[in-house]
């Protein structure tokens, strides 16, 4: 069994472009990715997910806009943590995405998502997300590099993964 802990990723987007930041520190360092992190003890999953956001670009979404689109899980061979990561998608927010001690944001045309500079399971999943798809993904990786195996399925609704926590 894995200790799981839970995530949560938060993704910006318009008709044509998504927004992404560098991240300047920590877990995936120089790679571009959505705003997210650890949900805290006290906090429930969309809290969590407004508070990353507004941390690491200083924008700030009503929970109303807060969508739900993805659930991830990734292990890694010899470790006992299962990340669980909530995906979730805005298209209306407050503020202008403002470069952080942790994230440096841009913007970035659908067409050049920058993959060789992210997690390599991203390219995998993106699609279902760029095509307004929910998505469950479970990815098990040796190391941070290489994936050994993994499964994406397309969701019909995210009901099932609203625990206790999501409220
Ligand atoms: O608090 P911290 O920055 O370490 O949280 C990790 C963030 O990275 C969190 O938003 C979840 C996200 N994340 C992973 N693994 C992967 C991955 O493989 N792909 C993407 N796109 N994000 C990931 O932890």
């Amino acid at each position: 069994m894995y200790i799981r802990k839970l995530y949560t990723l938060v993704f910006l987007r318009n008709d044509t472009h998504i927004l992404l930041g560098l991240k300047k520190r920590g877990f995936g360092v120089n790679k571009w990715n959505g705003f997210g992190g650890k949900v805290e003890a006290d906090e429930t999953i969309l809290d969590a997910a407004l508070r990353e956001l507004k941390e690491e670009c200083c924008v700030t979404v009503d929970r109303d806009n807060l969508k739900n689109i993805g659930h991830l899980e990734f292990t890694f061979t010899g470790e006992p943590t299962l990340m669980d990561v909530r995906v979730f998608s805005a298209t209306v927010f407050e503020g202008t995405p403002t470069e952080t001690d942790e994230m440096s944001p841009k913007w970035f045309p659908y067409t050049e998502i920058p993959f060789e500079d992210m997690w390599p399971d991203d390219v995998i999943w993106f699609p279902y997300m760029l095509k307004d798809k929910l998505f469950f993904g479970k990815f098990h990786y040796k190391g941070y590099d290489t994936i050994l195996n993994y499964n994406v399925e397309e969701l019909e609704s995210m009901q099932k993964f609203y625990h206790d926590k999501t409220k």
